[in-house]
């Protein structure tokens, strides 16, 4: 037995390979949206690229449902890795999650490039069964089966990670730190972020999920048989629900990659405090409120529902990022840490994840969303902190993986390439907002159309970026040392 393996929960034989197949996967997929992301950007440029809308609203469901699922099951990999250092995970259920998980991308590239289904990866009531002839009943069954499917992988490895947690810590509620927190345990500073993290992600995505199955299933069962109706306001409520706690639980994921990595390049504990531990059990129970800003222009809505989610825009994402990035600027601070790409891209992820939160509340506030309301202003924000919070962390977390503590400058240059294109997509979005653009169009208005090329130009560096650091990542995975990430540093 080696040290590693005494140190480990989960045995490193058994904690490295399947993590090597989600990463080197999940770059893969991530490189060629992006493409599609820039040819989709070009397509809204005066540039001669010109793709007709029916591909348009094809490639924009393609990249929307191909990005959020890469990202969750990268933001998996990452949360995995590290709460199997300290529960007992079994290796064949989150070999088994990526197996289904790969069923049901089949399904739903299938459904678009074939199938030709185009509404988009939030499958908005009615629409998937109202396709005015461009796509078939199959098509539409084809795509929300495929997510279904996805959701049904993501459940079974969340049920393999609580009850491994329950088996180690007594509860979820132990697990996420609530006695020491209320004061009836004393505060353990051995208690592992990760853990706290994982607990959150647990509670909050399995509602998540649960919800986004039922509101499937009902899509299904209308497309079955259409005279069954159900609520639309109601689907909405649900597809929102879901689809919101699925994406803000990919970022509460793969911060664990900062927590766990960045001490170990400042040679400095990242400790649990009162205030991490109140600022996760804050987020756990606004996550899960917070959704009614997606539903501010529907005024059937209960008032309430839309005050409530104005009110928690303002503070929801706050609590975790700020004893995030305070404590990772703290840890930082004259440590003399070395700035090769792991270090530099998870210090770039608090920085995206913190400014790409501006504009999500300036646009959570229901006056400012009566104008911005599906403009690009909103692409705008969840590219900010999905292209410069959650990416950079998970391909720090992968950098740091691969390199056995020996990065070559590659990534480094990339990182910077990277964070610079992303900068100026995002604000191609956002500058397309304020002048009020509407998100979602094929085809842009001749005034419009700089800040398409812009755009597509901006996408094209990211996608360098990305490949700067990415292809050394994948060409060195295969035999990395994983568990070098205890010695090396
Ligand atoms: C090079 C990088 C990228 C480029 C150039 C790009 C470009 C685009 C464009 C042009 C749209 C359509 C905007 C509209 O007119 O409404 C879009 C939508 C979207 N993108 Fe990206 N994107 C990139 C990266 C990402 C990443 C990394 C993610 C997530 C991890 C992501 C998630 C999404 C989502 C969820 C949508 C919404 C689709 C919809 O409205 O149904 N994108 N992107
Ligand atoms: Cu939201």
């Amino acid at each position: 037995m080696t040290a590693s393996e005494l140190e480990y929960a989960t045995p490193d034989t058994q904690r490295t390979p399947v993590v090597k197949l989600y990463l080197g996967i999940g770059l893969l997929v991530f490189a060629g949206l992006m493409l599609v992301g820039a040819l989709m950007r070009a397509a809204q440029g005066a540039t001669t690229i010109s793709i007709g809308p029916e591909v348009f609203y094809q490639l924009m469901t393609l990249h929307g449902a191909g990005m959020v699922g890469t990202a969750g099951l990268a933001a998996l990999a990452v949360n995995w890795y590290f709460l199997s250092k300290y529960v007992r995970l079994n290796q064949k259920i989150f070999l088994g999650t990526l197996v289904l998980s790969l069923v049901a991308v089949v399904m739903i590239v299938g459904s678009i490039l074939i199938g030709k289904f185009a509404a988009g990866w939030t499958f908005l009531y009615p629409l998937p069964a109202t396709s005015l002839g461009l796509w078939s009943k199959g098509a539409a069954l084809t795509f929300v089966g495929g997510l279904l499917l996805l959701g049904v992988a993501f459940l079974l490895v969340y049920l393999d990670m609580g009850i491994a947690i329950v088996r180690r810590y007594g509860s979820i509620a132990r697990a996420l730190g609530l006695p020491m927190l209320f004061g009836r345990e004393p505060i353990d500073p051995t208690h592992p972020p990760a853990v706290v993290a994982s607990a959150m992600v647990l509670i909050v995505n399995v509602a998540g999920i649960a919800a986004g199955a039922i509101v499937l299933i009902m899509t299904i069962l209308h497309l079955i048989y259409p005279p069954l109706a159900p609520d639309a306001l109601l689907m909405k409520n649900l597809i929102y629900f879901f689809g919101h706690v699925f994406i803000n639980a990919t970022i509460y994921s793969a911060v664990i990659a900062v927590y766990e990595i960045l001490p170990l390049y400042a040679r400095r504990p990242w400790t649990v405090s009162r205030p991490f531990l109140a600022a996760w059990l804050a987020v756990t129970l606004m996550v899960l409120a917070v959704y009614p800003h997606h539903l501010l222009m529907d005024f059937a809505m209960p008032s309430w529902m839309a005050i409530m989610g104005q009110i928690l825009s303002y503070t929801s994402g706050i609590p975790v990022l700020v004893v995030t990035a305070f404590s990772g600027l703290m840890l930082v601070y004259r440590s003399g840490i070395r700035w090769d790409a792991a270090s530099s891209l998870l210090v770039l992820s608090l920085f995206g994840w913190a400014v790409g939160i501006v504009p999500a509340v300036i646009d959570g506030m229901i006056n400012v969303n009566l104008v911005m309301h599906n403009t690009l202003w909103v692409p705008g924000h969840f590219h900010f902190y999905l292209l410069l919070g959650l990416l950079p962390m998970v391909l720090g977390f992968a950098s740091y993986l691969s390199a056995n503590g020996q990065q070559g400058r590659t990534g480094r240059v990339g990182a910077m390439v990277y964070a610079v294109g992303a900068t100026l997509l995002c604000l191609s979005f956002l500058v397309s907002g304020a002048l009020s653009v509407p998100r979602r169009f094929a085809v842009h208005e001749e005034s419009w159309q700089w800040l398409g090329d812009v755009g597509a130009l901006s996408g094209g560096i990211v996608l360098v970026g990305t490949l700067m650091i990415a292809v050394p990542i994948l060409l060195k995975l295969p035999r990395a040392r994983l568990a070098s990430i205890s010695e090396s540093g």
